[in-house]
C-alpha cells in the first residue's frame, strides 16, 4: 500500500468514522490566483468544520500522498509557482521523483478513494471541451467518475466546455449527473443553463442512499452532483457566454493546449469580466462545501 499522511484532524477523523469532505488542490494552484487562492481554500475547510464534518485537502507534497494539509503545508503550496497538475496519468511519476503536484478532479477521486472518503467538493470538473472534435480535448475527470466510487459536487460543467457533448460522455460512461434542487443543469457561473439535468434531487440524504445503492448493484464509479449557485453570486448564462467563446478563441490561437488550456480560459475569463468570475468562483465552492458537508453526514 502506499503511504499516506494525514493531517491530524482527518486522522481522528476516520478513526472515530466521522464525516469527511475530500477537496482538491489544483483549484488553488492553477484555478485561482494568489492571494484569493489561500484565503478560499481555508474558507472552504472551514465551512466543512461548520457543517460537522471535517476537511481533507489531497495534494501530494515531496512525493508523499497528503490526506489533509496543516495550514503551513496549504500556506506554502498556494504560493508555489511550478506546482504540478497531477491527473490519473502523472500521480505515479510524482511520487516516483519527489515532486510536488496539485491533484485535479480524477486524481483526487483516486486519493479519496485510497483514503476511504466518499465524498469530495469541488468547484468544476473537466469535461469535453468546445472544438473537441477537432482537438480531442476531453478531461480524464470524466473518465475517472466512471472508474473511481465517490461523489463529487461541482456547480455544473463549466460553460467553457461543451455541456451537451460533456452529458452525452457522461451518460455513455454511466455516470450518473445528479442536479440539486432543480431540473435544468447550473453551468458553474451560471445557476441556469438551456440544458435538463439527466436526473435530480432535493435532499442530500437521497444522494448519500443513490450512492449506497449504486455500490450494493456492483456498479463501479462515482456520481456527479451538479450544485447551483446561488441567483445572487451567479453571471446569468446570456453575459457569460460571449465572454468564454472570447477566452476560448484566444487560447485557439496562442496555441495553448492540453493541461494548460482550462487554467488559461479561467484566468482569461477572470481578466475580461474584471474579477467577476473569480467572486463567482470562490462563492460557488463554498456552496459546494456545503452541500458536501450535509451528504457526508448522510452516510
Ligand atoms: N474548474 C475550475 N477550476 C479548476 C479546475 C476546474 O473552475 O481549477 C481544475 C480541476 O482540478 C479539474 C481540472 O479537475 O481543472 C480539469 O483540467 P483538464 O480540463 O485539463 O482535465
Ligand atoms: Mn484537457
Amino acid at each position: 500500500m502506499i503511504k499516506i499522511e494525514y493531517s491530524l484532524e482527518v486522522q481522528q477523523a476516520i478513526k472515530n468514522n466521522e464525516p469527511v469532505v475530500a477537496l482538491e488542490s489544483t483549484i488553488i494552484t492553477h484555478g485561482m490566483p494568489w492571494p484569493e487562492n489561500l484565503k478560499t481554500a481555508k474558507s472552504v475547510e472551514t465551512i466543512v468544520r461548520e457543517y460537522g464534518a471535517t476537511p481533507a485537502t489531497i495534494a501530494v507534497i515531496n512525493g508523499i500522498v497528503n490526506v489533509g494539509l496543516e495550514d503551513e503545508a496549504l500556506t506554502e503550496l498556494s504560493a508555489k509557482k511550478d506546482v504540478r497538475k497531477l491527473s490519473r496519468a502523472d500521480l505515479a511519476h510524482c511520487l516516483m521523483k519527489k515532486e510536488t503536484g496539485a491533484t485535479t478532479v480524477a486524481a483526487t477521486m483516486i486519493i479519496a478513494d485510497l483514503a476511504g472518503i466518499k465524498i469530495f467538493a469541488t468547484g468544476g470538473i473537466g469535461g469535453v471541451h468546445k472544438f473537441a472534435e477537432k482537438t480531442f480535448d476531453i478531461s480524464a475527470d470524466l473518465q475517472e467518475l466512471a472508474k473511481t466510487g465517490i461523489s463529487v459536487v461541482c456547480a455544473g460543467p463549466k460553460a467553457i466546455l461543451d455541456i451537451p457533448k460533456t452529458l452525452e460522455v457522461l451518460e455513455t460512461l454511466g455516470v450518473p449527473v445528479i442536479t440539486f434542487g432543480q431540473t435544468n443543469l447550473p453551468a458553474f457561473w451560471s445557476s441556469d443553463s438551456p440544458f435538463i439535468s439527466p436526473l435530480s434531487l432535493d435532499n442530500p440524504s437521497l444522494i448519500a442512499k443513490s450512492h449506497e445503492l449504486r455500490k450494493e448493484l456492483g456498479l463501479s464509479g462515482g456520481q456527479l452532483i451538479a450544485n447551483p449557485i446561488s441567483k445572487k453570486d451567479q453571471i446569468p448564462f446570456e453575459t457569460i457566454e460571449p465572454i468564454i467563446m472570447e477566452a476560448v478563441k484566444s487560447a485557439n490561437e496562442q496555441n495553448i493546449i492540453a493541461k494548460e488550456v482550462t487554467p488559461y480560459v479561467l484566468s482569461q475569463i477572470n481578466q475580461l469580466t474584471k474579477g467577476k468570475s473569480l467572486l463567482a468562483n470562490i462563492a460557488l465552492i463554498k456552496n459546494n462545501a456545503k452541500l458536501a458537508s450535509k451528504i457526508a453526514l448522510c452516510f
